[in-house]
């Protein structure tokens, strides 16, 4: 079984991007999935259409994307993407959209596919923090969690993506990377 797993390049005048490192620091098999890795930019559009591309060439079984939250304590599945851009920051192309949709008269919202819950219990069962969450936010992770949902939707291919605290030396609250790496190893685990 092939899973594509996503992380992000730094942004916002961050250094580095946690998501990219704890994907980058993940064994290539976990289970019975192999794992095909993708650094992704922070742009509007292009995230989401690079990570399509992939997973339709690799035929991908399921994809997992992982970004950063800062300020946010758990890692944290998320239940739901919204048809929403609303940018608080320009993305790293200098794009900050407001109000408008994703995909003009698509679905308001679409739930992930993966098993959230499982995923939620499993990273705490490893004694990490997680929380469900049910906002991705308006920005690039919820434009690349919603654009894979109605891409996939009504295929048997599953869509998810989690987010990640700071690293220690970032900001507060913050998680070491080897807590963040062995979060997602937790998460894939339950696919
Ligand atoms: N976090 C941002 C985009 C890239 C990332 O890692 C977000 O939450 O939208």
């Amino acid at each position: 079984m092939k899973l594509l797993i996503t992380g992000f390049e730094p942004f916002g005048g961050d250094a580095v991007n946690p998501s990219w490192e704890a994907v980058q620091a993940l064994p290539e098999q976990i289970g019975q999935y192999q794992l095909h890795k993708l650094r992704l930019p922070v742009v509007f559009g292009k995230a989401a259409e690079m990570a399509v591309a992939e997973a339709e060439r690799l035929q991908a079984d399921a994809v997992l994307a992982i970004g950063l939250a800062g300020g946010r304590r758990a890692v944290t599945p998320e239940v739901v993407a919204i048809n929403l851009r609303d940018a608080g920051i320009p993305d790293n192309a200098g794009l900050q959209p407001h109000d408008e949709p994703i995909a003009p008269g698509a679905p308001a919202a679409y739930f992930a596919t993966l098993p959230v819950r499982a995923m939620k219990d499993a990273i705490r069962a490893a004694d990490i923090p997680a929380m469900l969450s049910y906002s991705a936010g308006v920005y690039v992770c919820n434009d690349l969690m919603y654009s894979l949902l109605h891409h996939f939707a009504g295929t048997q291919v599953r869509c998810g993506f989690m987010h990640v605290p700071y690293l220690p030396d970032m900001g507060t609250p913050s998680l070491p990377l080897e807590k963040i790496t062995a979060a997602v190893k937790a998460a894939v685990e339950t696919l």
